[in-house]
């Protein structure tokens, strides 16, 4: 018997991708429910080369379901998720609402698959960010290697990771600015076509954004509350992928060459980097691609034992629908979930 597995936001950009994803790796799945709210009620959506009509989460019966797959916003996950749980349906949440509640594990299989086991606890994993997803998969070979002291990362993320709206804007303004007529910002601070902006989320008290908090405190959770971070996260006129110049201080000598081979064979990870045009990855290489891409690795002399590289992955993949399907199969591939109907 297979899993019975609900998918919830699933006419978002994200649930859209987790039905692709539960195809693509065959997920052992017996049955795929598409759910999202009312108003997306019979709404079709694709899963393999079958289409499947959405059913309403206030009706939709979760008693039968063994995995929830999540990605509907904060607010329906802080409400919808303990509701889920209790009927014993394990949810990977893809929101920020549970991610920092030290009875729900925030997993990146590469770096923390083990963590999964403590999902008893809420009935809940949390998937992390986006841009936390991808560093922390390049980061972590290189800490287990030489250990992170300090970060310095500096993010260029696509407008797909505002959503749906957030596509529609740089496509619109950008056509707009094409025919020199207005379309005034809705979804971002200000214009993003043929501009970037250096805000992603709201502002924190000490002059950082929340996007730049969520890398920090993210990073601690997952890889080492030990490591000191800090983020500059910038949305650039990109449709997908997100990509990041990150610095690294390590406490004991990496050359590049060393970190090099050792990113070649760590999981999830592919290396691009010839010092030569075009032998870097850049989101359009990234973009429905599963890896997280390692580009540009240097030594960077102006600290001790200081490493710089450049990173990017499809946050709509590895940011999000990916590692929440990689979440499940480490439930499963652990036994820690057997299907109800079996
Ligand atoms: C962005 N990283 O690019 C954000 C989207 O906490 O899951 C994901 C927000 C989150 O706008």
């Amino acid at each position: 018997m297979g899993y019975k597995v609900a998918v919830v936001g699933a006419t978002g950009n994200v649930g859209r991708v987790m039905l692709d994803i539960l195809s693509e790796r065959a997920f052992p799945a017996d049955e795929v429910v598409p759910v999202a709210s009312r108003r997306s009620q019979g709404v079709e959506v694709s899963y393999g080369d079958r289409t499947l009509k959405t059913r309403a989460l206030d009706t939709f019966d979760f008693s039968d379901v063994d995995i929830c797959l999540m990605s509907a916003g904060g607010d329906v996950s802080k409400e919808w998720a303990p509701r889920i749980a209790a009927q014993n349906c394990v949810v990977i949440d893809n929101s920020s609402a549970w991610r920092m509640d030290q009875d729900v594990p925030l997993v990146v299989p590469e770096v923390n698959a083990a963590a999964v086991e403590g999902y008893a606890k809420k009935g809940i994993i949390a998937n992390p960010n986006c841009s936390t997803a991808q560093l922390v998969v390049a980061l972590k070979p290189l800490h287990d290697a030489a250990t992170i002291k300090r970060v310095v990362v500096a993010t260029y993320q696509s407008v797909s990771g505002a959503g749906k709206e957030g596509e529609e804007e740089l496509d619109r303004q950008t056509r707009a600015v094409y025919s020199l007529q207005e379309f005034a910002p809705k979804k971002f601070p200000t214009r993003i076509a043929f501009n970037l902006i250096p805000q992603i989320d709201v502002f924190m008290e000490d002059g950082s954004t929340k996007e730049e908090w969520k890398m920090v405190a993210e990073t601690k959770k997952i890889l080492d509350p030990k490591i000191k971070l800090t983020a500059t996260c910038v949305r650039v006129p990109v449709f997908v992928s997100h990509s990041e110049a990150v610095n690294v201080e390590f406490e004991r000598p990496i050359s590049a060459d060393e970190a090099r081979a050792i990113l070649r064979s760590a999981p999830g990870i592919l290396v691009i980097d010839k010092r030569e045009p075009g032998g870097y990855a850049t989101p359009h290489e990234a973009t429905g691609e599963d890896a997280t891409y390692v580009s540009r690795i240097r030594e960077d002399i102006t600290v001790e034992n200081g490493l710089s590289f450049w990173c990017v992955s499809d946050n709509l993949r590895k940011g999000a629908a990916l590692n929440a399907v990689q979440i499940a199969e480490a439930l499963i591939n652990r036994k820690l979930l057997q299907p109800k109907a079996g």
